[in-house]
């Protein structure tokens, strides 16, 4: 199992996303990215690596087969903007208030800063800080480098410790902590190195909306989710059983959402559903968009996995025998997070066979 890591994580700390009617600090920090690292030297998988410099100018052009330019130049240039308007500004985070939603156009680009957060990203939970962008572009570097080394046959399995994460980014828009999807990048670097069907099978505790609105009509890429009910859990207006893809991805998402509550074994009964469907798509690789929100002391989320089922969760995962991408998405308590984080990749590769 190759580790690719982001060395620029850390430049991304947001202070304090909006929750109900105040701003309280940040549930998306460093330290879960230290955690994983920190269990990964108490219990080596693998080889350990980042992005050689010098694929930057080739990494743009690769965020460009997923995101939209003008989205990518917003995230770019947002903190020069923003000190722009005010120099102070540099003591405050970035969180939209104002959203073109209800019939309000979303095809003109407003000049005014503030709309344009606005028209870009949909809440008031992730803050752009100064270090957003390069953390973003980091991260996602390791992803499509994760995916080169399994589509070149270098590994059959990597984890790309991506921070922030990626699952609630779309084309044209960020929120829910992320800004590039990291999965969908992925997803996209194995179609273009020969895979000719990936399927990406998400399990971290939200819907992954980003990743099904990127890939809702494709019919090369199949989407499935394990997550909280939309009616009841974030991100609220997407992720519904109905949801099953449009024109040519008609039958190519499947999302599988599950009441707060639910434990391992409701939970493992659906990820059977997930991964017969995967089989079923005959499928030549695999992305995994890995959170381990679904902990049961996780503080934002309300499923009850325990650690030890992270294990049993990568065995399945590694039997599907697919070369796999594991992307890092959520997971809250960040003491555990390592354990349950490391775990998965222990069970995937005691399945696989040891090397993989
Ligand atoms: C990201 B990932 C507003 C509360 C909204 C957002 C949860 C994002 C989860 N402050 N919470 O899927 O783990
Ligand atoms: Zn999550």
């Amino acid at each position: 199992m190759l580790i690719v890591h982001n060395p620029l994580q850390a430049s991304h700390a947001g202070r304090h996303e909006m929750f109900r009617g105040r701003l309280v600090p940040c549930h998306e920090t460093p330290e879960r990215f230290e955690q994983v690292m920190a269990e990964l030297a108490r219990r080596p998988v693998g080889p350990m690596r980042t992005p050689l410099p010098g694929h930057e100018a080739a990494d743009d052009a690769r965020l460009a087969r997923i995101h939209d330019a003008a989205y990518l130049a917003f995230l770019a240039g947002a903190w020069d903007e923003w000190l722009a308007l005010d120099a102070a500004n540099a003591a405050l985070d970035i969180l939209p208030s104002v959203w073109p939603n209800h019939g309000l156009r979303r095809d003109v680009s407003p000049l005014n800063f503030s709309a344009r957060v606005g028209l870009y990203g949909f809440d008031a939970g992730t803050p752009i800080t100064a270090g957003s962008w390069s953390a973003a572009r980091a991260g996602a570097a390791c992803a499509m480098d994760a995916a080169r080394a399994v589509a070149a046959g270098q590994v059959r399995a990597a984890l790309a410790l991506t921070r922030p994460p990626g699952h609630h980014a779309g084309p044209d828009f960020f929120g829910g902590y992320c800004f590039l999807n990291n999965a969908a990048l992925a997803a996209q670097t194995l179609r273009d190195a020969g895979a000719a069907r990936v399927a990406v099978l998400d399990i971290d505790y939200h819907h992954g909306n980003g990743t099904q609105t990127i890939f809702e009509a494709r019919s090369d890429v199949l989407t499935v989710s394990l997550h909280g009910d939309p009616r009841t859990e974030y991100p609220f207006y997407l992720g519904h059983a109905d949801e099953r893809g449009t024109g040519a991805g008609l039958g190519c998402n499947l999302n599988l959402p599950l009441p707060a509550g639910t434990g391992f074994e409701t939970w493992s009964d659906a990820l059977q559903t997930a991964l017969a469907a995967v089989r079923a798509f005959a499928a030549d690789a695999l992305v995994v968009p890995l959170g381990v929100d679904t902990w049961e002391g996780d503080p934002i989320s309300r499923f009850r996995l325990r650690s030890d089922d992270y294990l049993r969760i990568g065995a399945a995962l590694g039997a599907l025998g697919l070369p796999t991408v594991y992307t890092l998405e959520g997971g809250y308590a960040a003491a555990q997070m390592g354990v349950n984080v490391v775990n998965v990749l222990a069970g995937h590769l005691d399945q696989a066979g040891g090397g993989a």
